[in-house]
């Protein structure tokens, strides 16, 4: 099976999520980095460096074996069965990895929406509404959801999936300080989300990707 996975050249948890995968499970890919007039071409034309269609004109998409699928979640899953780190036989345990995967979407829309007031007093405004009601609230679920979760650190049952990649990933963007409003220590009272944090830092295929792809830890 020939994969190319097509994103920014950026460590987004749209993307991160299963390029980490990918490369957790062992399975080569091309993680083609669009760049410059590839990324006019597609906002003009909607065609991918490949000269395939990006369905809806936004990245991520991967392609496999010349057939095209767009759409972080869809992506994730595929490439997560093949890895290992999104169940084939439990149902179920799926929904529940889905559920995570859903929830980072929802928080990456409440950034996108905090960030389109382009008056300054208004962005402040909606970035303040962000980091001390939307994110903690969401911080809490989430929280409340790795609390519940009996068999070890990650969202679902006792190994590393999908869900925890996505949710560390998209954390690490929330609290890098990129995001004026956002403080860096907005995760302070979340123990569990720390930890899950650290569990997947500490996890060798990770630490290795991340040294290997951007030479450093991030
Ligand atoms: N619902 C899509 C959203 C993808 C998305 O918003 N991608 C952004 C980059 S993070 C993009 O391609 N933006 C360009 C555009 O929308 O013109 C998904 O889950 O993949």
């Amino acid at each position: 099976m020939q994969i190319t996975l097509y994103y920014f050249k950026i460590p987004f948890w749209r993307a991160e999520v299963t390029r980490l995968a990918l490369f957790i499970g062992g399975i080569p890919f091309n993680d083609y980095r669009v760049e410059g007039k590839e990324i006019d071409d597609l906002k003009a034309t909607g065609l991918l460096p490949n000269k395939k269609i990006a369905p809806f004109k936004q990245l991520p998409v991967l392609d496999v074996d010349g057939k095209i699928v767009a759409q972080t979640g869809a992506i994730a899953r595929f490439c997560g069965k093949l890895a290992g780190l999104y169940p084939k036989n439990n149902d179920f345990e799926a929904a529940q990895i889905d559920q995570i995967i859903d929830t980072a979407q929802d928080i990456n829309y409440l950034v996108t929406l905090s960030s389109r007031d382009k008056e300054k007093e208004r962005l402040e405004l909606a970035r303040k509404i962000l980091a001390t009601k939307h994110l903690p609230k969401w911080f809490q679920f989430l929280d409340n959801l790795l609390e519940k979760n009996n068999e070890s650190n990650f969202f679902v049952g006792k190994k590393i999936s999908i869900a925890d990649l996505a949710i560390w990933r998209l954390l690490g963007w929330l609290t890098s300080g990129l995001l004026d409003g956002v403080p860096t220590d907005i995760l302070e009272p979340y123990e569990r989300l720390k930890k899950l944090r650290e569990e997947v830092y500490n996890h060798p295929k990770v630490h290795e990707w991340m040294i290997k792809t951007y030479g450093k830890v991030i």
